[in-house]
């Protein structure tokens, strides 16, 4: 084993004193040859956890000693994924392993599969989360991330003739080798209410005061190279010991049981919709759950290395991952107040040098705005806080602009309409001292309009920081044949400074090299239909041009437009039938929210046109296409570096940023994509004419509302008049005329919000476009390898690096 480890003379494997041996016997009590895949899972994990432990422990041991920043990364999402292979790789303890592996004949990648997928998270802000950490432990930064410890993260999908359906992911069934029970460590949070949960629904008892515990289970966040190893803290809500005693000694047995299970829903379930907030009083408990008890351990943490309260934004940044966790705001001058006695003044200039915030969306029905109401039954004191707050800020308003009655209603952090709401972006922005977006386009967005006032109130706190993913879990990991080829020709550097991918550009033209490239492609094509097939029996042709669209189901993100311009094609091959078009096979992955019925319909609406081309003798063969299930960071792993098209269409102006568009440019696929989120950078990276952008910019979009019908494109565009009149002519849906009249609904009669019909003609030229290069297997490829050594600033290490220099003022802390 590496010394660096620090694990002395103990064995990986191999003999009876092997930690993988000693695992199977006392763990588990089974012999080696009598384990099955997951029973040697769990124990090649903890072998694994055994190697990391004690240089985990030193690196907190380094940071209580070094007494640097931190940084403590707040966030209701972590959408992890498995830890064992990304474990392996980031420790350089993978070709060990696979030499354990081959040599006892295991069998790998069935060992990795018992894993279940860490879903604690909806899609690109949870992942996000997980990528900032991987890169923060890459760069040696002190850092932590908070979060919930679901017991059941994002639901399972299996579809069932053609629609989803919802399976409870109960991904703690088994014991879960990485996580690390810290009771002794637990604390204490007071609400102002006790409740209940029936039927889905928030009960509160009034005027009975509650107290919940929050149990910190911790997991390793290694960093590239093992050098540092993070935590991830997840808090797991539980009843205080104390209280159940009491009810025990009183003879109220069963209530005392009813009262634990109450306040163990806190954590129970992950909320399965990332865009829209309305009446979930549970959500409000869990937010704030995470919130109180984040600032608790981590003022705890800043107390005992430190006596000054002054110095807390010396040694403390706290980013919070959207609106989510902004009553930290209240809390933390809670904290200052009532707790460290300090006065308003010093506690309001202590937040705000603390907090930061990220916001991750623009869609109105996202923005979070609980009722007063809540606070008033829940956090009475945080209430007065934010009251006072608002206060504050209205006086200071007026102060600056005199007579603008206007401004100080809109920006104030009540809303007053019918029932009064605090709207948390404004409580978050008030409260802090940066406010970021993901994306060039998506943070002058919000600037101009969703929150136009406080940023003409606070000009110099509002700044982009655009998103990126860690190349280790995207690149290096999922994409072996690909990063083989790179790092035979650049050397490693790339994997923790992807900008050395620049230093391919000069190899296009390398006519060996371009091959070496197109043959990882069509070797990572073969490994994913090969797994395709032996996982769902699908059957897919990996010399067909793989064009995949992957991410949550939205209209906003527009699959219908996809599943448009597959009918176009359909319609082309059948009116004649000799047209010469390269086999193609379309993939689309992504979950509907449960209660998203329109989504829903969508998911129905593409697999009618899958069930309809495979019956179409005429086309079968030509095209095809195929609805993973179930998608997850798993899958993610397996497509993408299979893809040689990625599609990023959503309706300009309404993707934050994207970060799926991130992962596939680095494994090389090409974008057919609108000028949206980061995409646009992305092609001012490699060049436009390496992209094929179509379509309305986001300034387009928003000058056509009040003016634009989807009738006047369908009574002037021929072929979308076409591609219509075959899907409302139900061909695709023989018996469920509710798919057609939603779909009528959605491009036609309610106004085609989302502006399907305006961009499908171009999105069809830009297809045309895409398919000619395609003819040409060297020209494409030469391209997508511009994409990938242009695909450097999308590292979330550059993303982190940012972070720390210009919002935390974060510096690394090597641990010896
Ligand atoms: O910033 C990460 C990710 C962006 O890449 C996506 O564009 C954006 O939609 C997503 N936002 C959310 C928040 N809620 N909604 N909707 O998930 O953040």
């Amino acid at each position: 084993l590496p010394e660096q480890y620090g694990c002395g003379p103990i064995q990986f494997k191999g003999s009876h004193d092997g930690l993988y041996e000693r695992h199977l016997l006392f763990d588990n009590v089974i012999a080696p040859e009598n384990a099955g895949n997951r029973e040697r899972y769990e124990a090649v994990a903890r072998s694994v956890r055994d190697v990391l432990s004690q240089r985990w422990q030193r690196t907190e041991q380094t940071y209580k000693r070094e007494n640097p920043k931190r940084v403590y990364y707040l966030s209701m999402e972590f959408l992890i994924g498995r830890s064992l292979s990304n474990n392996l790789l980031n420790l350089q303890l993978d070709p060990l392993a696979k030499r354990v592996f081959d040599h006892d004949h295991l069998d790998e990648l069935a060992i990795l599969a018992e894993e279940p997928d860490a879903g604690l998270g909806n899609g690109g802000l949870g992942r996000l989360a997980a990528c900032f950490l991987d890169s923060m432990a890459t760069m040696q930064l002190p850092a932590m991330g908070y979060g919930l410890r679901y017991e059941y993260g994002i639901f399972k999908q299996t579809i069932v003739d053609g629609w989803q359906r919802e399976q409870p992911d109960n991904w703690l069934r088994r014991p879960d080798p990485w996580e690390v029970a810290r009771p002794q460590e637990a604390v204490e949070i007071k609400l102002g209410c006790s409740f209940e949960v029936r039927g889905g629904n928030l009960r509160v008892a009034v005027g009975m005061p509650s107290r919940l515990v929050g149990i910190p289970y911790d997991r390793p966040i290694v960093g590239y190279g093992g050098m540092t190893i993070n935590t991830l803290r997840l808090w797991a809500a539980a009843t205080p010991e104390g209280f159940d005693f009491q009810t025990f000694g009183a003879g109220e047995f069963v209530s005392a049981l009813a009262q634990r299970l109450t306040a163990e829903t806190v954590t129970r379930v992950l909320y399965p919709d990332d865009s829209t907030s309305m009446g979930q009083g549970l959500r409000f408990v869990q937010e704030y759950f995470l919130v109180a008890c984040s600032l608790a351990d981590l003022v705890r943490r800043f107390r005992s290395n430190n006596s000054d309260w002054y110095s807390l934004p010396d040694k403390v940044a706290i980013q919070l991952n959207d609106t989510h966790p902004s009553t930290a705001v209240a809390e933390l001058m809670r904290v200052l107040l009532d707790e460290a006695d300090l006065s308003w003044d010093d506690a309001w200039n202590l937040t705000r040098a603390c907090l930061a915030y990220t916001n991750h969306t623009l869609l109105p029905e996202a923005l979070e705005k609980w009722p007063l109401r809540w606070f008033e039954l829940m956090l009475p004191r945080h209430l007065e806080i934010i009251l006072e707050i608002d206060r504050r800020f209205r006086e200071e308003i007026l102060a600056r602009f005199p007579d603008d009655q206007g401004m100080v209603e809109r920006a104030s952090l009540i809303e007053h309409g019918g029932e009064h709401l605090v709207r948390m972006a404004h409580l978050a922005i008030v409260g802090s001292h940066s406010t970021n977006g993901v994306a060039e386009i998506h943070s002058r967005l919000l600037r101009e309009t969703t929150v136009k006032d406080l940023a003409e109130i606070f000009p110099r706190r509002f700044n982009n920081k655009t998103n990126g993913v860690t190349p280790r879990r995207w690149l290096l990991m999922s994409n072996p044949e690909l990063s083989g080829c790179v790092s035979d020709a650049i050397g490693q550097g790339w994997v923790t400074d992807l900008g050395e991918l620049e230093r391919l550009k000069p190899l296009v033209d390398d006519s060996g090299f371009v091959d070496q490239v197109r043959e990882a492609k069509r070797m990572a094509k073969h490994r994913f239909a090969a797994w395709l097939k032996s996982s769902a029996g699908t059957v897919v042709d990996p010399n067909a041009i793989f064009d995949s669209q992957v991410k949550r189901i939205h209209e906003y993100k527009r699959q219908l437009l996809n599943a448009l311009r597959i009918v176009a094609l359909y319609n082309r091959i059948r009116e004649n039938p000799g047209l010469e078009m390269e086999p193609r096979t379309f993939f689309f992955s992504g979950k509907a929210a449960p209660a998203y019925i329109v989504a829903k319909l969508i998911i129905k609406f593409i697999n009618n046109i899958a069930g309809t081309i495979d019956a179409d003798p005429q086309v079968r063969g030509r095209l095809k296409v195929v609805f993973l299930p179930d998608y997850c960071v798993s899958v993610a792993e397996r497509l993408i570096p299979a893809s040689d098209v990625s599609n990023q269409i959503s309706t300009a102006g309404y993707e934050a940023s994207g970060t799926s568009n991130m992962k596939f440019m680095m494994n090389g696929a090409l974008t057919i994509g609108t000028r949206d989120g980061a995409t646009i950078e992305m092609a001012e990276a490699a060049g436009e004419e390496n992209f094929f952008l179509f379509g309305l910019t986001a300034d387009e979009v928003a000058g056509s509302r009040g003016w634009y019908s989807p009738y006047w494109h369908y009574d002037n565009e021929p072929e979308t008049r076409a591609v219509l009149d075959l899907v409302l002519s139900g061909h695709f849906c023989r018996h469920e005329p509710a798919v057609v009249d939603a779909l009528r609904n959605i491009l036609l009669t309610s106004g085609d919000v989302f502006r399907h019909l305006a961009d499908l003609t171009s999105y069809l030229e830009a297809d045309q476009r895409l398919r000619s290069l395609y003819a040409d297997p060297r020209a494409w490829t030469r391209k997508a390898l511009l994409n990938i050594a242009s695909s450097g600033k999308f590292s979330s290490d550059r993303t982190i690096a940012e972070y720390a220099a210009e919002i935390w003022d974060a510096r690394p802390c090597p641990i010896p």
